[in-house]
């Protein structure tokens, strides 16, 4: 399944066709770093209905569930978007210095919520995730990175090349809490799955936003959206409504409404509609010691030393209208037979 295929001739001839195909587009081209994941997938999906954005590809790493179980699923996600075109590159399969520890009691053993989606019509790209990093961001100008998994593959690509820290446009994460944690009280998982990973990209001096819990914690998708995006008809609506209505997840006594975070669609939605966000500029560090505040990320809002933004309100209502009427425009796939 993970054999090679198509020869790639080389990574820069064929970034070279990406551009030339791409040549005039005011897109923001992005990678997605991700480790789908239910609200990975809807992320995905509104970025690929999106022409603010131009996804230059799929970088995939152990999170919500492990290798190659993530990759697998961001090649299923982009045939069910009818993308064929976005590679999809294979990164870490654990976090730099501990076990991965994944979080199927959200996501499911497969990751998404049991779609059962059918399998991928093909494999990923020959080339390592890492590598690919960093000769896009090298060789494209404006590159934004979406992490919205554990930041192992960034770190990676920031330790084997420390110049892109300054090519890279932004760095527009999902992770981190400042009030408030998941996984632990303290920490949230994708930071708390790799905090030496975080340290490094937090210290790398790239510019940083922060969609932490303190936000997607106000972006709760529930009962309500779910009719809407299934009355649209489309695949990719009826895909993101079925991961949003899934009632043993809903926590009104915790977010104030019955419904689901959707945490990294905020990431994406931030990136097309930045005014549907509130942040604030920070300096946000991360514990790395073993104890109850491992993987906390601490922020100092009034430093002289900022590192990031750090969003902290959501227009729920705008962020659920986005999503509905992007997803509810994209065609309306044929079932694969
Ligand atoms: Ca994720």
């Amino acid at each position: 399944l993970f054999a090679p295929i198509a020869p790639v001739t080389t990574l820069r001839a064929w970034l070279q066709w990406r551009e030339i195909r791409y040549d005039g587009a005011m897109a923001i081209p992005l990678i997605i770093d991700t480790d789908p994941g239910t609200d990975d997938a809807i992320a995905i999906l509104l970025a690929f209905a999106s022409p603010e954005l131009e996804v230059l590809g799929l970088t995939t790493v152990a999170g919500n569930v492990g290798q190659p179980a993530v990759t697998d699923n961001a090649l299923r996600i982009c045939d069910l978007a009818g993308r064929p075109d976005v590679p999809v590159l294979i990164g870490a399969a654990a976090p730099l210095s501990r076990p991965l520890r994944s979080a199927t009691g959200i996501h499911g053993i497969d990751g998404l919520g049991g779609l059962d989606l059918p399998p991928p019509s093909r494999a990923p790209a020959c080339v390592d995730a890492i590598e690919y990093i960093v000769e896009t961001v090298r060789y494209r100008d404006g590159v934004v990175l979406a992490p919205i998994g554990p930041l192992t593959n960034i770190a990676l690509a920031l330790r084997r090349a420390p110049d892109i820290a300054r090519r890279i446009a932004r760095i527009e994460l999902m992770g981190g809490g400042i009030a408030t944690g998941n996984v632990t009280r303290a920490a949230e998982f994708n930071i708390h799955a790799d905090p030496e990973a975080a340290a490094i990209v937090f210290g790398s001096g790239a510019a940083i936003t922060m969609y932490g819990l303190d936000v997607t914690h106000k972006a709760i998708l529930g009962p309500g959206d779910a009719v809407a995006l299934r009355a649209t008809r489309t695949a990719a609506a009826d895909i993101a409504a079925r991961l949003i209505d899934r009632p043993h997840l809903f926590r009104p006594e915790r977010y104030g409404r019955p419904g689901v975070p959707v945490h990294d669609a905020c990431v994406v939605a931030g990136l097309i509609q930045p005014g549907l966000f509130d942040a604030r500029s920070g300096r946000v560090d991360i514990v790395t010691d073993d104890g109850d505040q491992l993987g906390r990320t601490r922020a100092v809002f009034e430093s002289s030393a900022p590192n990031s933004r750090i969003v902290e309100n959501v227009d729920r209502d705008g962020f659920a209208a986005l999503l509905i009427e992007r997803l509810g425009a994209t065609p309306r796939w044929p079932a694969r037979g």
